[in-house]
């Protein structure tokens, strides 16, 4: 028996109804024009968003992966043995808190791995296969929504859906609901689920996280679309979109925007669309809410997940909350 398989999702027949663009489509065509932000992801946006984990600014994958690294035996303890599924795992690196633990406590993992870029998913799982002996890996290259159909019911152990780094946050309302539906049918009675979901706090910490000094993010914000023109046979000239992420206080979000600085069109040979840019117009490209976790508790609970236990750090800042179908 191997200790890692990989399956393409995205590769499949099935995939072609949800990786055809349409939602690029959709986007571009509305009068306030948006991109999907699982379209950052690309190989080079992985990489770059890996870089903008480790900027001084951006501090929730340091304060997430404290909590952790706290609390991760604990999380271990009160869950048992579990089969552990991660959305959008990426480089696994916080993950390794978790893995640690279980395999403190002695237990052999079954761990599922799930990310929209192959490479990635690819280079880190062979990376945890040597340093984790005993763990056996099914990653899945894939979105969401589509993994989440194609998971099977765990036959040997209770199951975790593993959600971190606060990418629930790019989820509009509408959005979060039908995710956490797609996560429920994935659990069976008695199955955990865990969040990890960045924290309400003062606005000049939150914009700075997303405006950083040596421009990373603006970097990965323009990297879309190169992956777009890659992807879709397009035409997109970075130099002509700027960057701008600020945060809107009534809604509690970061939002980032491409600004076009002049007017101009932009085919999409492989869609066979034209799109016209005016001067200042912009493309909202993601969302990043910030939440509160009281509030988180009681939302989740009326969609099903009961909070059996929270974790933060000592500045508040972000959450991590262990939840049960
Ligand atoms: C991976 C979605 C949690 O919203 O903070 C980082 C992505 N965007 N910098 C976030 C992101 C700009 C990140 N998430």
């Amino acid at each position: 028996q191997t200790r890692l398989n990989i399956d393409y999702l995205l590769q499949g027949d099935l995939a072609s109804t949800i990786d055809d663009g349409s939602d690029v489509i959709r986007g571009l065509t509305q009068p306030r024009k948006s991109l999907p932000p699982r379209y950052f992801y690309d190989d080079k946006g992985s990489q770059l968003f890996e870089q903008i984990c480790d900027l001084p600014e951006y501090y929730p994958t340091r304060t997430e992966a404290s909590i952790l690294q706290n609390y991760g035996l604990e999380i271990a303890k009160k869950t048992g043995l579990c089969e552990l599924v991660e959305l959008g795992s990426g480089s696994s690196t916080k993950t390794r808190f978790l893995l640690d633990a279980y395999q403190a406590i002695g237990y052999h993992l079954r761990y599922l791995p799930i990310d929209v870029s192959g490479s990635i998913l690819e280079d880190s799982a062979k990376q945890l296969l040597i340093d984790y002996p005993s763990l056996h890996i099914h990653g899945l290259v894939s979105t969401y929504e589509l993994a989440l159909q194609k998971l099977t019911p765990s036959p040997l152990s209770q199951r975790m859906i593993c959600f971190l780094g606060s990418t629930l946050g790019n989820f509009n309302q509408e959005q979060c609901d039908l995710f956490l539906s797609n996560v429920t049918s994935a659990l069976e009675e008695g199955d955990y689920f865990l969040l990890g979901i960045d924290l309400q706090k003062p606005v000049d910490i939150i914009e700075a996280a997303y405006n950083d000094s040596q421009g990373v993010t603006a970097e990965f914000n323009l990297n879309m679309l190169s992956h777009l023109n890659s992807r879709f046979g397009g035409n997109f000239e970075l130099n002509l979109f700027k960057h701008r992420a600020f945060y809107n206080q009534d809604s509690h979000q970061i939002e980032m925007r491409l600004i076009c600085q002049r007017s101009h069109q932009v085919y999409f040979k492989e869609l066979e669309l034209s799109i016209n840019f005016t001067e200042g117009e912009t493309i909202l490209t993601e969302i990043s809410r910030k939440f509160n976790l009281e509030q988180m508790g009681e939302y989740l609970k009326s969609k099903g997940l009961t909070p059996l236990q929270h974790w933060t750090d000592s500045k508040g800042w972000f959450g991590l909350m262990l939840c049960q179908l």
